[in-house]
């Protein structure tokens, strides 16, 4: 088939000639179709039978141009083969988390699955207040098995490189390295887009700063070099559904094989975000609650549970016995030397990428709607204040720190300090 664009127009007679579908929703009829899709890159559809919103699919597609800068900046639809890709692997590693495939299709570059309604996505739910009590351990255990069981520590190494070259991801590995890695730390570039009350000299802590430039090209050397693991890529709480029951993880279109450090540092630097904003969010629902401290909380835990669970995964697997990678018993001292100081690696390079993913939503094109529907400009720039000197101070210490304890505490004292100094 051809690739067209869907719509609500023409979506039912698309879906019409797809049997899964027919089964699903039964006659095509009362149906309501809504374009629900916020995202950057891609249309979203939701189609639901109006008698029953127990039969319902969502309905992705691809389009062939980058969504949020216009349809003059061109974008293959292959990302679409890469998310069809990405959530096979991850249903096969970690079921529970992902939604169920029911059809695809690379020429239409589209993949429909289920409707995860019950499942609101999480940022909003963030904004909101709401607290997650299984999302650390869940999430932490999504991270563990993806990246554990996708790595040389897993993998024979035939099959690792093979698993590699099926997912190099150029173009959207391209988006990351130049709207995250590069563009937000150059005061010329034409991409960026500066919060109207944010004073130039704070702009200067990240694009004036030469111990930044260099940890930043630091962090874009290791996105670029470092084929680890298979990524989700673009782990940030939009692309995270939850209620208090479950989480599941969804649009993996930027998966490649990257460092395990920066699906860690994205999701955590989405933390951070709603942290500094949630003060003002607070007010606004005339609450006085302890959500900062939850949110602090739940970065510590979630590096803590991660770092537990992929160091027993690498346990279990070498003390199977056929583990190429370690091949001497598991309990060799060497193997927990060597463990010891790849989690330290781990940590200081997801601090850096923590780093990065927040500076990226204060100047770069992508921000996060927890800050920016801060209606007050001045609020929203001591906000924005605050993240650019967590995340410089984080960045240029990457190294030192043993979790993120320390990181927090700099974040509480930010956050009660009326003038920064610089
Ligand atoms: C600059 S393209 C917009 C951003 O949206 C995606 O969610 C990625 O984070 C990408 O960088
Ligand atoms: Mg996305």
């Amino acid at each position: 088939m051809e690739y067209y664009q869907l719509s609500k127009d023409n979506l039912i007679e698309y879906l019409k000639d797809i049997p899964k579908i027919h089964e699903i929703l039964g006659d095509f009829t009362d149906l309501d179709i809504h374009e629900i899709g916020d995202g950057n890159l891609n249309y979203v559809f939701s189609v639901t039978k109006k008698d029953n919103p127990k039969k319902s699919v969502i309905v992705k597609q691809a389009v062939p141009f980058l969504r949020i800068a216009g349809e003059d900046w061109p974008l293959s639809e292959d990302r679409m083969r890469h998310e069809i890709n990405a959530l096979k692997e991850e249903a096969r590693l970690c079921p529970k988390f992902v939604p169920e495939i029911y059809f695809s299709s690379l020429d239409m570059s589209v993949v429909i699955m289920q409707n995860l309604s019950d499942y609101p996505i999480l940022r909003q739910q963030m904004i909101d207040g709401k607290i997650f009590p299984k999302l650390a351990d869940d999430i932490s255990t999504f991270l563990a098995n993806t990246l554990f069981y996708t790595s040389d520590f897993a993998l024979a190494a035939d099959v690792k490189k093979e698993a590699v070259s099926e997912n190099i991801n150029p173009e959207l590995c391209k988006i990351t390295e130049d709207f995250v890695l590069t563009n937000p730390y150059y005061d010329q570039d034409e991409t960026n887009i500066y919060p109207e009350d944010l004073p130039q000299k704070v702009m200067n802590i990240i694009q004036k700063n030469p111990i930044v430039h260099a940890e930043v090209a630091e962090m874009k050397y290791i996105f670029m070099t470092q084929a680890e693991a298979l990524l989700h890529g673009d782990l940030h709480i939009g692309s995270i559904m939850a209620n208090s029951d479950a989480t599941y993880v969804i649009d993996p279109e930027f998966s490649f094989y990257g460092p395990m450090s920066y699906d860690i540092g994205a999701l955590i630097s989405n933390f951070y975000l709603n942290y500094f904003a949630q003060n003002y969010w607070q007010k606004q629902r005339g609450d006085n609650d302890d959500y900062q401290e939850w949110l602090l909380e739940q970065i510590n835990d979630i590096w803590q549970k991660f770092s537990y669970k992929f160091e027993q995964n690498w346990i279990n697997e070498v003390k199977k016995g056929n583990n190429e990678f370690y091949v001497r018993p598991w309990n060799d001292p060497g193997f927990a030397l060597f463990r010891k100081r790849h989690m330290q690696t781990i940590l200081a390079d997801t601090i850096g990428f923590t780093s990065c993913k927040m500076m990226r939503r204060i100047v770069g094109l992508a921000k996060v709607k927890d800050i920016t529907t801060i209606a007050d400009g001045k609020i929203r720039a001591k906000v924005e204040e605050r993240v650019l000197h967590l995340a410089t101070y984080m960045l240029t210490r990457r190294h030192q720190f043993s979790d993120f304890t320390q990181i927090n505490a700099i974040a509480v004292q930010l956050e009660h300090m009326d003038e920064i100094k610089g």
